[in-house]
């Protein structure tokens, strides 16, 4: 396949309801999008890179500029027969991994279509549908906290996530397990606390949760392995694996006993798969995290989410607990068995909608 035009769409999707976290509180979601043609065929994949500097170093303007400065001109008018190819083409790229995903997801997609192949074949992912849970963010008061969590469980989700930050953990969490006795809870204080604070996790650790996820340094491994050492509830890491490499290490240290595998934070599908096959490997089950996506992340989400490996629920929640009009379709839904059916069609399985893509555009590059 000859790429001969690429595509970046600056858009942006308000959210059916504001998502806070200990790094702050969206109303929108601002994202790129890339699209990728070769032989009058396209294919479309989604930088998760936010607004601002805040879960990553990475952001739409930082992506926006490593893609057109250097990432597509390494493969525009280049012949790619198979999407982990790129890997090859990137190698020289150090960081930046949600730009260099977007184009190797934008790859499988086109790769799938130009074959007649779904995403889920090509990873020979095994299940037609994948458990899901939802990630509730930070609210004023615990009150309406609780009420979403009562309108969440009520849609038919059976594992719930809550944000943690100081000031906003043991009582919260205290009054959840309180409520909700039987419901499978995990927490994510997206690094807002050090070792210094213990006690805080000592408490938490008796709430019978599946996971603590990401408690310390964004970038850090070695006070993660000393705070599992102290706790019965494993630690979950996601900001400090960026790679393959990054997942042997915490796994070589024990600071870890499960991963949040995300595409966009690891560079792509096929270090996202590594990573699967290293912890399938060492016995540590992986799930798969979300980034507030619109459903062409999400499509890649429910497909990896099929691999064997992925024994918890992901952060993969039906389209509409994101958007009203999300870019593509069909809408993924959620299933009485609180689980999002894995799209069979060609590629991703869902399709940009052009009219909605143009009315949440900000700005697009073409490259041809
Ligand atoms: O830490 O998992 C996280 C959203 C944005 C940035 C970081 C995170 C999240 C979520 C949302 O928890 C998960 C979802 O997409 O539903
Ligand atoms: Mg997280």
């Amino acid at each position: 396949m000859k790429i001969d035009r690429v595509e970046m769409h600056h858009l942006e999707l308000p959210f059916v309801h504001p998502f806070e976290t200990s790094f702050g509180r969206e109303t929108k979601r601002e994202f790129i999008l890339l699209s990728v043609t070769a032989d009058g065929v396209t294919g479309w994949g989604e930088c998760v890179a936010g607004s601002g500097p805040w879960y990553s170093y990475e952001t739409v303007g930082t992506a926006w500029n490593i893609l057109e400065e250097y990432l597509i001109p390494l493969i525009l008018y280049e012949n790619i027969d198979k999407a982990e190819d790129i890997v090859g083409y990137f190698d020289r790229v150090r960081g930046h991994p949600m730009a260099r995903a977007c184009v190797e997801n934008a790859l499988w997609d086109l790769v799938g279509c130009t074959k007649g192949l779904s995403l889920a074949e090509m990873l020979s992912a095994e299940r037609d549908s994948v458990l899901v849970g939802v990630s509730v963010g930070i609210e004023e008061n615990i009150e309406i906290l609780l009420e979403r969590i009562a309108q969440h469980v009520d849609e038919g989700y059976r594992r719930v996530k809550l944000k943690i930050k100081p000031g906003w953990d043991v009582d919260v969490v205290k009054t959840v397990r309180n409520r909700w006795p039987n419901l499978a809870l995990q927490v994510d204080a997206n690094s807002a606390y050090s070792l210094s604070d213990i006690e805080i996790f000592l408490e938490l650790d008796q709430f019978d949760l599946l996971l603590i996820e990401q408690p310390l340094h964004h970038d850090d491994i070695v006070d993660h392995a000393k705070l599992q050492k102290q706790l019965m509830t494993p630690i979950c890491l996601d900001e400090s694996i960026h790679s393959v490499e990054h997942a042997r290490w915490a796994l070589d240290i024990s600071a870890c006993k499960i991963i949040n595998i995300k595409v966009g934070r690891v560079g792509g599908i096929t270090a996202a798969s590594r990573i699967h096959d290293l912890c399938a490997d060492s016995g540590i089950p992986v799930w798969c995290g979300g980034m507030l996506e619109s459903n062409i992340g999400r499509a890649v989400n429910v497909a990896l989410a099929a691999m064997p490996n992925f024994k918890l629920a992901g952060d993969i929640s039906a389209s509409a607990r994101y958007f009203h009009h999300d870019i593509a379709l069909p809408n993924f839904v959620l299933n009485s068995d609180s689980t999002l059916d894995v799209p069979s069609g060609d590629g991703v399985g869902v399709v940009v909608d052009q009219d909605r893509l143009a009315h949440a555009r900000i700005s697009s590059k073409l490259f041809s």
